[in-house]
């Protein structure tokens, strides 16, 4: 493991001003964002989209790497360069998600574990060859009625430190992505409690297991009201909250942290990064890695024919959080660029 290759790519992940898209949507959820717009699920669609995403110019200064589904890590864009290469022309580091889905966790009703470790040394040797320097592994945490469980919460642990020694031990910096569900009816401060141990889980498994804080980058959520919860908390709550939590169980050798949208409103995943960055002072830098509020107003906007609205919409988003990663963002950008 070259410890300094791992810890250069992982800063340059979180550089100033820049985040990450995550483009990563395996095909059972490109199709029920293809078919939101009418435009049936075909590889070729889904390249055409992807390019026009991927060809947006300027978009490279706000986009310091992009996760790419399998597919199109292999993929060609449309003027025949493989998709890695057209990515790291720009500066832009390519990335692969490597996890397998979250299945059915056994004797845990509701709760989910994530699959994928089988094998995987010999895909990360194949996505290494192929230009990913990146890698992501999505671990899901549900609040409900008892749960999350304790055994829910180690297993993913577990497999996200797995995941990470794998990926480094490939020269593939790791996102660790334990991600708290958004969609329950909870308070904030249950959002906490379980992002709390969920984090303090996480950074035991990844210590035992040896992985090089320095050499990777985490995605959590935000620590937030569940969406059907009655009373919503506001953004500096959440901006509060979030970094309360993060400081108490997140490393400081931890270079960066690259925040999951989760299903929140593109401009409230806008205004809740620029309100932490504002908070300062703070150990890591606190970017995105949004994959809903990054691409929901360009896919509306593309349509599937119209590439010149769908790079508009993509550029406008990717800058506005480019300036929350340095909260430097305010409402009033929103309509004035
Ligand atoms: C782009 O969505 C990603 C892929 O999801 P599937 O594996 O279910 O197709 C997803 O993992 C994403 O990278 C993160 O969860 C962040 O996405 P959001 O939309 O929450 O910002």
């Amino acid at each position: 493991m070259n410890e300094n290759v791992l810890n250069q790519t992982a800063k340059a992940m979180v550089a100033d001003g820049r985040g990450i898209l995550a483009a990563d949507e395996s095909t059972g959820t490109i199709q029920k964002r293809l078919s939101s717009i009418n435009v049936e699920n075909t590889e070729a669609h889904r390249q055409t989209y992807r390019d026009m995403l991927f060809t947006t110019p300027g978009f490279e200064q706000h986009t310091s790497g992009v996760i790419l589904f399998e597919e199109t890590l292999f993929q060609k864009a449309l003027d025949g360069t493989p998709f890695p290469q057209l990515l790291a022309s720009k500066g832009v580091i390519p990335g692969i998600k490597v996890d397998k889905g979250a299945k059915a966790l056994p004797g845990a009703p509701g709760e989910l574990v994530t699959e994928g470790l089988d094998g995987l040394r010999e895909r990360l040797a194949k996505y290494h060859e192929a230009g990913a320097r990146f890698a992501k592994w999505r671990a899901v945490i549900t609040i409900g009625d008892g749960i999350p469980s304790d055994y829910c919460i180690h297993t993913n642990a577990h497999a996200l430190a797995r995941y990470a020694a794998l990926c480094q031990e490939a020269g593939i910096v790791p996102i660790v992505e334990p991600e708290v569900l958004m969609d329950a009816d909870n308070t904030l401060e249950v959002c906490e409690d379980v992002t709390r141990r969920t984090l303090e889980a996480v950074f035991i498994e990844l210590d035992k297991q040896r992985v090089l804080l320095e050499g990777m980058i985490l995605k959590p959520n935000m620590v937030i009201s569940g969406k059907k919860c009655a009373v919503q908390a506001d953004r500096q709550t959440v901006a509060e909250a979030t970094v309360r939590t993060l400081k108490r169980h997140v490393p400081a050798a931890v270079p960066g942290i690259a925040f999951l949208s989760g299903g929140q409103s593109d401009i409230d995943a806008t205004a809740h990064l620029d309100a932490m960055n504002k908070i300062g002072n703070l150990p890591w830098k606190l970017t995105f890695s949004y994959g809903r509020a990054l691409q929901a107003a360009a896919l509306k906007a593309w349509g599937g024919s119209d590439v010149d609205a769908g790079r508009k919409a993509h550029l406008h988003r990717a800058h506005m959080n480019g300036l929350a990663a340095a909260g430097k963002w305010n409402e009033s950008l929103e309509s004035a660029v």
